[in-house]
């Protein structure tokens, strides 16, 4: 035979570099559901159906092309439940003499198909993964040289070399960043557009089954499962976001309201990550409801601006400093990470409803991420790998090198500010003015009589009185540390006090 062509579960685009140059009657396509990829964290039980299903969705796709496949499924007798036990098994069963890959998008899985590749000589070549706007090159490039990154200026090159949202050589509305029209509070009487659904078809429903029964003990449920899993519904996702959920995309961004995990968000993660769609027609078709049917700006760059900018910064951050990057920790935070973020059962109800929607649907916006979850984590001084696997493990998106540097960098600091220009730490009264999960709550942000006062802000203090060496001179964060500059011992001391006590209760499993 020519050539065996393994494709991976997040690859599954008709046009990945391993697929270039097919032979229809000499190559094989190898794809392989492994146990390895379901369990090295315990993945949310939505985000394994949704890959086994996309997978099983894709390669149906490939073999109506008249393509070979070659598909293991999980249960297959004689599945090794490793990629390279799989590809070391096909190789042998179908005589190949050479193997082609796309690089993983995961260090770990890198590591192990460089270690491979040297072991085997000559037989396995791993190609560039370009469904990126900016090769890894691209980014060693923009980071040479530079004492501190910041995602802004590298968004800038890439929209002059793109040409997105661009007249000329200014930028369209003659801003780069529309952020500051993108913090309002979501009215009460606002209704969020209802949510396209894709209801599991026989593929999927097998899958689930599958899952349930191979991955009982894994977080989350499998209820309301209703990702996109082919092409054909990804694409009807994107339309159906850019008609009715884009023009107040911009608005209300970073709102958040009780029981409505999704609001004006595009749920188009998962699709991008896995390569049902790729980032340029997603941008071109947020660009085209701007310049056609006149969807504000502000809403349409804040949206090209998290997959043109966010994404693709990310990433090249995570492949320049991988894998030391993982074992930082500049605020020393120890503490291990507390059971409510399985369970949901705090009084805190901020904290509870994002993790019991993350449990019901693998999914919370960036904003519930990050000063929700991600905040308290920070202040509350969580050990880096015990967040950062939580993010891992329970979110249908997640990928190391989107995850990673979203929490490890930008949600809890432990880079020291190589990705973010300041900790992202907040009081209770941030998720007061932008939620209404405050109004149900056993805590309150004002600190009223009568009323137990929100820990985040006790948190919030002591983690700046905590880390006032490391972060005083961060001028982002002049204002609370004057704020503290008033403060007595005394007062210093009670709130410190307050924060111990529980953190003490937390650990206790009484928080
Ligand atoms: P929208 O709000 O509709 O945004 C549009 C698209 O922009 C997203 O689909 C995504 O592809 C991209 N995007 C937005 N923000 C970011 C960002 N900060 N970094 C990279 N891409 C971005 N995103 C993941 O894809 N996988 C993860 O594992 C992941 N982990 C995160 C962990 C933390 C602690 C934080 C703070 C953010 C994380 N993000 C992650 C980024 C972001 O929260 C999600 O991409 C977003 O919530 C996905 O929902 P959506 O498709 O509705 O996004
Ligand atoms: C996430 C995932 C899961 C759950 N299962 C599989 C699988 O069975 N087979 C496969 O090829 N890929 C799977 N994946 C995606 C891989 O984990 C992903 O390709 C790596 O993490 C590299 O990004
Ligand atoms: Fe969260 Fe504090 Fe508001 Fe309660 S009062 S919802 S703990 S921010």
């Amino acid at each position: 035979m020519g050539t065996l062509r393994l494709v991976l579960g997040d690859q599954l685009t008709r046009d990945i570099s391993a697929l270039r140059g097919l032979d229809k009657k000499r190559d094989v396509v190898l794809m392989a559901e492994v146990r390895e990829e379901g369990t090295y964290v315990r993945h949310h039980k939505q985000k394994i159906a949704l890959i086994l299903s996309a997978m099983r969705h894709f390669a149906e796709a490939l073999k109506q092309e008249g393509i070979k496949v070659d598909y293991v499924k999980l249960d297959d007798p004689g599945n090794t439940g490793s990629l390279i036990g799989e590809l070391e098994r096909a190789l042998e069963r179908h005589k190949a003499e050479r193997a082609v890959v796309t690089e993983p998008g995961e260090w770990r899985l890198r590591a192990t198909f460089d270690a491979w590749r040297q072991a085997h000589d000559g037989v396995f070549d791993i190609c560039d993964d370009d469904r990126f706007f900016a090769s890894h090159e691209r980014f060693h490039e923009w980071a040479k040289g530079r004492k501190s990154f910041r995602m802004e200026f590298f968004y800038r090159e890439l929209r002059r070399e793109t040409g997105f949202l661009m007249e000329g050589d200014e930028p369209a509305g003659g801003k780069w960043n529309f952020d500051s029209d993108n913090r309002k509070a979501l009215p009460k009487k606002l209704a969020a557009p209802e949510r396209r659904r894709f209801a599991p078809d026989e593929t999927s429903r097998e899958v689930m089954a599958l899952v349930e029964r191979e991955f009982s003990g894994h977080f989350g449920t499998l209820d309301e499962f209703d990702w996109p899993v082919t092409r054909e519904e990804a694409l009807s996702a994107l339309a159906h976001f850019i008609e009715d959920a884009l023009p107040l995309f911009g608005d209300y961004q970073d709102a958040m309201r009780e029981g409505e995990p999704f609001l004006f968000h595009s749920l188009l993660s998962t699709s991008l990550n896995i390569g049902l769609l790729t980032p340029r027609e997603v941008c071109l078709a947020a660009e085209k409801a701007w310049r056609e049917v006149h969807v504000p700006l502000n809403a349409v760059e804040g949206f090209i601006r998290q997959i043109l900018g966010w994404r693709e910064y990310v990433r090249g951050i995570y492949w320049l400093k991988m894998p030391d990057y993982a074992e930082t920790n500049f605020l020393d935070a120890r503490e291990p990470l507390p059971d409510f973020y399985w369970t949901g059962e705090t009084k805190m109800r901020c904290i509870s409803d994002v993790v019991t929607q993350t449990r019901d649907h693998a999914y919370s916006h960036h904003i519930q991420r990050l000063m929700v979850t991600g905040n308290f984590a920070l202040l509350a001084g969580i050990d880096p790998k015990e967040i950062c696997e939580w993010y891992l493990a329970v979110y249908a998106d997640a990928f190391d090198w989107v995850e990673l540097p979203n929490t490890h960098g930008m949600a809890i600091f432990a880079d020291g500010g190589l990705l973010a220009s300041k900790p992202y730490a907040a009081s209770g009264a941030y998720i007061s003015r932008m939620s209404n999960f405050c109004e149900g709550c056993s805590y309150d942000p004002k600190a009223r009589a009568g009323k137990e006062p929100c820990p985040f802000n006790a948190l919030y203090w002591a983690f700046l009185m905590r880390n006032e060496k490391k972060l005083s001179k961060n001028p982002r964060l002049a204002m609370p540390y004057r704020t503290l500059a008033k403060w007595d011992g005394k007062r210093r001391e009670s709130i410190a006090k307050e924060a111990a006590s529980f953190i003490e209760k937390m650990k206790e499993g009484k928080a």
